[in-house]
């Protein structure tokens, strides 16, 4: 099980809205097959291990991160091949939260006398898929906040300078976030500041995020690098009073425009349904603080990544990771849950899940 959910883990990014999956067969003793599931459409993890094996299929145990499927959906139902290929014994880490399937793949399995346990390094096994279940039951996007920001929470000193607060290490880490999230979101404020290209650069090739550009007043410059670069997909959230004129000018320009409510503000919980509608599953925040901030406010935030350079920078106006009303008593305050600390060179991250109230 270790290796199917370490098989998963490498696909982890390249599969879109669906879940990442490992499989590994064991048959006396030996591994005979092994697969993950790479791409959203193509053959599940239990299929790429199966044809692998071919007659030693029959008799094995397999090993699988996540229950065999039992719905026709892309491609046939995994649990059926499992069945015909004659597979003994499933192993199986975690149930998959898809309503199509829940349950129903251990049950297919059972009724044909295959025997099947359940659990096996469940939480590592799901914590891979945490943006998947949580796409999958609420249909909008699993967002991920990464802030990096000196010890007092400055994410700029008091005349703009943001380069660099976080070192090498904790910015190479943060690329391979962008690999494995969909979508990267920021706020305009940021564009015009930093003019920032958004993509993901590593030692190796890995995938660019669809990129967000929160946009109430449709400001964003035709010759942004978001606009002009044409190496990922650019969608831009705005309102239905933002400028029909300017609208044309982006859209003319290759960058999908969606109108986000008709307030004075995006209406952030809908632009979260309307990614989601585009089958955006996973999205990273990279704020700015005011952005960050009503993402907060408004409960949108699933996930945080708080880096933490030690230093302290100081500087009365100097943007915050956070910039929102707040609230009056600690006792209010949103706290984060289930935390972990690790260290990226001189640099801290804490990881956690905010609790809304
Ligand atoms: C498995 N093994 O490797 C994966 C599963 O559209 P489809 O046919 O690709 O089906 C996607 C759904 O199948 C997905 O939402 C999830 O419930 C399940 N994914 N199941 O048995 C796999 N990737
Ligand atoms: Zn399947």
């Amino acid at each position: 099980m270790r290796l199917a959910i370490q098989l998963a883990e490498g696909a982890s990014g390249q599969t879109g809205i669906n879940p990442v999956v490992g499989c590994v067969l064991v048959k006396d003793g030996r591994i005979v097959g092994m697969g993950a599931h790479l791409k959203r459409g193509t053959a599940h993890a239990e299929i790429h291990a199966l044809q692998m094996a071919g007659p030693e299929a029959e008799g094995s145990t397999a090993y699988v991160t996540l229950e065999p499927c039992s719905h026709f959906g892309k491609t046939p139902p995994c649990s059926d091949r499992l069945i015909k290929e004659k597979v003994k014994r499933v192993v199986v880490a975690c149930s998959d939260p898809n309503p199509l399937v829940a349950g129903s793949g251990f049950e297919r399995l059972r009724s044909h006398g295959l025997d099947v346990d359940v659990g096996v390094l469940q939480a590592e096994a799901s914590q891979l898929n945490e943006a998947f279940t949580h796409f999958i039951q609420t249909r909008r996007p699993f967002v991920t906040l990464k802030t990096a920001s000196t010890l007092d929470g400055k994410i700029a000193s008091r005349s703009g300078d943001s380069k660099w607060i976080t070192g090498p290490a904790a910015r190479a880490y943060v690329h391979t976030l962008r690999h494995r999230n969909q979508a990267i979101m920021v706020g305009i404020g940021t564009v015009l500041s930093d003019d920032p290209l958004l993509t993901t650069r590593l030692e190796v090739p890995a995938l660019h995020p669809i990129r967000v550009i929160v946009d109430s007043g449709l400001k964003l410059p035709l010759t942004a690098q978001v606009v002009t670069d044409r190496s990922a997909e650019t969608i831009v959230l705005t309102t239905e009073n933002a400028d029909a004129a300017k609208r044309e000018a982006l859209e003319a320009a290759g960058i999908t425009v969606l109108l986000c409510g008709s307030g004075q503000q995006v209406d952030l919980r809908l632009a979260m349904v309307k990614l989601g509608e585009r089958d955006i599953g996973s999205l990273l925040l990279e704020g700015g603080g005011k952005l960050n901030g009503a993402m907060l406010e408004n409960g949108l935030i699933d996930k945080m990544l708080l880096f933490y350079a030690p230093k302290i920078i100081g500087g009365n106006g100097a943007p915050g990771n956070f910039s929102f009303g707040g609230f009056e008593l600690m006792k209010d305050a949103i706290e984060l849950e289930r935390l972990t600390v690790q260290q990226f060179g001189s640099d801290v991250c804490l990881t956690g899940y905010p609790r809304y109230r």
